[in-house]
């Protein structure tokens, strides 16, 4: 078999080459090739320099991710560093593209870096649950110092390489230019590191610099990372491994990394946040054979209209904007588009504060903005999203209008979080060109895209919208038609449980409190503070199949008719405080509760623990996400789960709720449904069928 690492010789400098598309990920064959190919190089008495460079868009990506989980293959990648490490030759890496993980981790141990400017570096392992396995945490802190390599290391976040030639990471920045302009200035920088007679520089014998850091570092970094990655494993092992560095050895430091290495690749939480991470990417294939079709390209879209300036429709805009693309934003009103418009600014401002766009980047999206009131500036665009009040009249009579004056091979989208596509499509006569956008507030920062495929929807419609979603940054996820799609419909369980439990007795902050002990990002009163109550409550009010049940949703319903619409008026589940906005408990809401309980004959108990709230709402999640898969609203278990993960802040660590009832125990989540159906009754609770009949054949859902 080919390897996919090659020798070759350019006068006195070897080129190791590595080609595995497609991201030259270190699979067993690319570590056997480069142990082959250095021993060569080394044996060889006409070579006195060493050139790691890569094939196709990018230097080594990491670790092959899919070999996690299976049995360990040799050679293992630090056997791989030490022996560049210990080369008797200067080795020097040529890097460009994405050098990550333990790509990185090769180009720390070689003895010179090279980059092309924009090559983007960085150890993501903590985004899959891991630590650098290979020594990042022993090499980058003697390369780049502590500070640099907590930063780098625990927020997994790549840096440009224009960022990392002060801290001595990068030696060299090299202008953009193609793979082969790379390798040729990469050797001649080789020839001229013979000419001058500069020889290795091993990585693990340079000193952590013992002024890079202050005494109480480490302390600090932990207390921040207990916070910010709450309940997860591998940030603390991080800091861990890095403060080895400081104490130990290089040898001792690197066999104490593997060892926390092994332990994080075989926990759950490593398990779920690689479940995660082929996720993703798979939901953006649709599994339609006419997804590979050539005949059936999808269609560029470069000019798009938004109907409605207002929060969603502000957001959306801004996504296409930030993407390039221009966009119409039409009002009904001057006044109403002005107000928008101004919005749209100060969003942007405040990304511009945050240092995350530039000057001219803002105005840059802002000149790609234009507002209008007349349909009839909206003929030439090529996608029309519809982002105006959720009501079916409103939505039909919007696309009766862009079908009208759209041309004739426009896409029709509407952002409806809940509304059948199907009748929105009955308005216009061109069915096959409607589907759903579903896009997540806020829309500029969210990521996720839920992508709603109606009866008549066409193949390259829905193409064309997943790639375009890919285009502007969002994670977008297939769908089909049901009322609220799949992450609302399931929210629906989840809010219906937590509005039951406050009539049962249980507090807002005891359920908010529980839920985020839990691992969510919010607890879900707080989030419909957020949001506004009366957004889903209008919803409900067009839902033609609410449950026949007095209590459903009554304690939101309560709060609405109070006035009490969430943050926006000063008081919802929670009260604001005026100048701070900090939320404050209410015991005017246990009243209410109170009373509408006696009047609903439901028994208050002060027995609700953590444990029955975080199971009821969850597994209730669980079970109406299976309702959803057997029914085909989804495609595959894994897509619930991006749609949860990037959505509605689902702990990445638990890897969302098709990944955590697999690890639950599929059985074990049946027998507490079926207690529930005990306790409360059946109307909500019935074990979904999928997970009977999976239980039976001894199957999971992912
Ligand atoms: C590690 O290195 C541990 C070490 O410290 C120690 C070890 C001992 N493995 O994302 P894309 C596939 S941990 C296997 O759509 P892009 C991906 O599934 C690793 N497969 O492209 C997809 O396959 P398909 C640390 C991988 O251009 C295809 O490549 N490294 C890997 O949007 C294209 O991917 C990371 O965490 C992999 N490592 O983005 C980097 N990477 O077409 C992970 C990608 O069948 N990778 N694939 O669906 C990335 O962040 C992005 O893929 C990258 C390119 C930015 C590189």
């Amino acid at each position: 078999m080919n390897s996919p690492v090659s020798l070759a010789k350019q006068g006195d400098v070897a080129v190791i080459s590595v080609d595995n598309p497609p991201v030259n990920a270190l699979s067993q064959a690319v570590r056997a090739g480069l142990i082959s190919c250095l021993l060569s190089a080394e044996q060889d008495d006409a070579i006195k320099a060493i050139v790691i460079h890569c094939h196709g868009r990018t230097f080594i990506a990491g670790a092959d991710i899919s070999e996690f989980g299976k049995p360990p293959l040799t050679p293992h990648l630090p056997e791989v560093l030490a022996k560049i490490d210990a080369c008797a030759k200067p080795v020097v890496a040529a890097l460009h593209g994405n050098v990550l993980g333990g790509g990185f981790e090769v180009a720390l141990s070689c003895h010179y870096r090279l980059a092309v400017k924009g090559t983007k570096l960085g150890l993501p392992e903590v985004t899959l649950g891991l630590i650098p396995g290979a020594g990042g945490t022993q090499l980058l802190p003697r390369i780049a110092g502590v500070e640099r390599a907590l930063t780098m290391i625990t927020s997994g976040k790549p840096a440009l390489a224009e960022s990392l030639v002060d801290c001595g990471v990068i030696d060299q920045l090299l202008e953009k230019s193609s793979t082969d302009d790379l390798l040729t200035q990469v050797i001649s920088y080789a020839q001229e590191l013979i000419k001058q007679n500069k020889g290795v520089r091993p990585t693990s014998q340079l000193d952590v610099g013992k002024t890079s850091y202050a005494l109480d570092t480490f302390v600090k970094w932990r207390t921040k990372l207990s916070k910010k990655a709450r309940g997860q494993q591998a940030p603390q092992c991080c800091i861990d491994s890095i403060e080895n560095a400081t104490l130990l050895p290089f040898k001792e430091g690197m066999l104490k990394e593997r060892a926390m290495f092994v332990t994080c690749r075989d926990s759950s939480q490593s398990r779920a946040m690689r479940h995660a991470f082929f996720a993703e990417r798979k939901a953006a294939k649709l599994p339609t054979p006419s997804a590979d079709n050539p005949d059936l390209p999808a269609l560029n879209i470069d000019a798009v209209a938004i109907i409605g300036a207002g929060t969603m429709g502000g957001g959306i805009a801004m996504c296409f904007a930030k993407a390039g693309i221009s966009v119409k934003l039409l009002e009904m009103s001057e006044e109403n588009l002005a107000r928008g418009i101004k919005a749209i600014r100060e969003r942007y401002n405040q990304a511009l504060k945050r240092g995350l766009m530039t000057e001219t980047q803002l105005e840059n999206c802002m000149a790609l903005i234009q507002g209008t009131c007349d349909y009839q500036d909206l003929t030439d665009v090529d996608l029309v999203v519809e982002a105006a009040f959720e009501t079916m009249a409103v939505k039909q009579q919007i696309f009766s209008k862009l079908d009208e004056v759209c041309k004739a091979d426009v896409i029709l989208a509407s952002n409806t979080s809940y509304l059948d596509i199907n009748e929105i499509a009955k308005a216009t006569n061109r069915a096959n060109k409607v589907l759903g956008m579903h896009f997540f507030s806020p829309a500029n920062i969210m990521k996720l895209l839920e992508v709603v495929r109606a009866d008549a929807t066409d193949e390259q419609t829905i193409k064309t919208v997943m790639a375009l979603g890919k285009k502007i940054g969002k994670i977008t996820v297939a769908v089909n038609v049901c009322y609220g799609f799949v992450g609302n419909r399931m929210y629906a369980c989840y809010g219906r449980e937590a509005n039951l439990l406050l009539l049962e007795g249980a507090s807002p902050e005891q359920i908010d409190n529980a839920m985020h002990k839990w691992g969510m990002a919010m607890g879900p009163l707080a989030v419909n503070d957020m949001s506004g109550i009366d957004i889903a409550y209008k919803a409900r009010q067009e839902n033609p199949n609410l449950p026949d049940d007095p209590a459903y949703f009554q304690a939101a319903n309560l709060m609405v008719e109070a006035g009490r619409l969430g943050q926006k008026t000063g008081a919802g589940f929670y009260q604001y405080d005026k100048e701070t906005g900090r939320r404050i408990a209410d015991e005017k809401v246990l009243a209410i509760f109170h009373e509408q309980a006696n009047s609903l004959n439901i028994r208050q108990r002060d027995d609700i623990t953590d444990e029955e709230i975080q199971n009821r709402l969850i597994f209730a999640l669980i079970n109406e996400g299976a309702n959803i898969l057997s029914e085909g609203i989804a495609t595959r278990a894994s897509d619930i789960d991006v749609i949860w993960l990037n959505g509605y802040g689902f702990p990445r660590h638990l890897g969302g709720p098709m990944c955590y009832a697999d690890e639950v125990g599929l059985d074990k989540v049946v027998a507490t449904i079926k207690e529930y159906q005990q306790q409360l009754g059946d109307q909500y609770w019935q074990p979904a069928p999928l997970l009977l009949e999976l239980i039976s054949q001894n199957k999971k859902l992912i």
